[in-house]
């Protein structure tokens, strides 16, 4: 029988707090500022990713939840599977007798544990998947910075899913992307008390893909320049302080605040770009409320490219915050779970 090689890995789901927007390099993907973010627990999102190598395999084919993507059509699976490809290549030269897995056919099988759709950051943890999986396949000896390079080439927050607990993808300077990688900031032992609400206000697949909307951002928007320039550098230090001391109030603030700004610079595109709808908005001021009620800043918000929203809590505060959406917010007959919950933070 032809030899198989063959390794399976899973891969987590993370949610900015302090939003990647715009690219200065669209193929290298290189973002226009540095961004932060919490992962979430694999116990309720996460990717799960098969590779296998073959000299028998007659080219490289992926399947996604079962249904085949054609590998040569992505720019950047071709991307990353081929930076993989090249690691691999210089282990090979260094080991004589390595097996030639470079230049083997790999077959991927990639499925995720929620709906790909329901704009949960689905390529963060699928490419952070596959990009682990061809690490542990073709045993490269790369540190989970070093391979974040290589999952930031298919979607730039993938570089984030390659760390547990809290992780800062620095933007960097250098015009080949060397310096642009996710560092872990804090693991996941860091700050159990810290939870996540995931809110599915629609599960419907986004009007406008996160690629595409970032670039008309970056081509239109009068006030993005601003936001790199003159607030994400305060704000990622700011952060950082607040996870390092557990300063839950700040954390909050800063979150709601960073996403507001987001979307601002969204409406601020033109054509403009709203990804917040009603119902979103209504969770952000219930939040407000909620935090105007208890006296302190108890509960954050945060919405991506679409008009979910997570909620960040504290333990001790959530059960109250999920009766008080249970109430706010019944769920519809003919919806997917709304909650996730509880879910504590954490993976590695
Ligand atoms: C983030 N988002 O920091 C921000 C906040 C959406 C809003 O990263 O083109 O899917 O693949 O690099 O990573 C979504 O952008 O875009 C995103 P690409 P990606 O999480």
């Amino acid at each position: 029988m032809a030899a198989v090689f063959e390794a399976t890995v899973t891969a987590p789901v993370n949610i900015a707090v302090i939003k990647y927007w715009g690219k200065r390099d669209s193929t290298l993907i290189l973002p226009t500022n540095s961004s932060l973010s919490v992962t979430l627990s694999q116990d309720h999102l996460r990717t799960r990713t098969t590779i296998r190598a073959s000299p028998t395999f007659d080219r490289d084919r992926l399947w996604l939840n079962g249904a085949e993507e054609d590998v040569s059509a992505s720019k950047r699976l071709v991307n990353a599977i081929t930076t993989a490809r090249r690691l691999r290549a210089e282990v090979e030269k260094q080991q004589t007798d390595a097996v030639p897995l470079s230049q083997w056919p790999v077959h991927v099988s990639s499925e995720n544990n929620f709906p790909t759709a329901a704009g949960l950051a689905s390529s963060a943890s699928g490419y952070a998947a596959l990009v682990s999986a061809l690490a542990a396949l073709f045993e490269l000896p790369q540190s989970a910075s070093e391979l974040s390079r290589v999952a930031r080439v298919g979607s730039g927050s993938a570089c984030r899913s390659m760390f547990g607990g809290f992780v800062a993808w620095q933007a960097g300077v250098a015009a080949d992307g060397s310096d642009s990688l996710a560092v872990q900031v804090a693991d996941h032992t860091h700050w159990p008390e810290l939870q996540a609400l995931i809110l599915v206000v629609s599960d419907r697949k986004k009007t406008v893909s996160s690629t595409a909307g970032m670039q008309t951002t970056v081509e239109t928007s009068a006030l993005f320049p601003e936001r790199v320039r003159a607030v994400v550098p305060g704000r990622m230090e700011a952060m950082q302080k607040a996870i390092a001391e557990r300063d839950f109030a700040t954390f909050a603030a800063l979150t709601m605040q960073d996403s507001n700004q987001f979307h601002a610079v969204c409406l601020d595109t033109y054509p403009p770009i709203s990804y917040m709808n009603d119902t979103s908005r209504s969770i952000a001021a219930l939040v407000h409320a909620f935090n105007a009620a208890v006296g302190r800043t108890a509960a954050a918000y945060t919405y991506d490219a679409g008009p979910n929203a997570v909620i960040y809590a504290l333990e001790s505060d959530m059960r109250d915050l999920v009766e008080l959406f249970a109430y706010c917010f019944p769920r519809a007959e003919d919806t997917a779970p709304d909650a996730f919950y509880p879910n504590p933070l954490g993976l590695f």
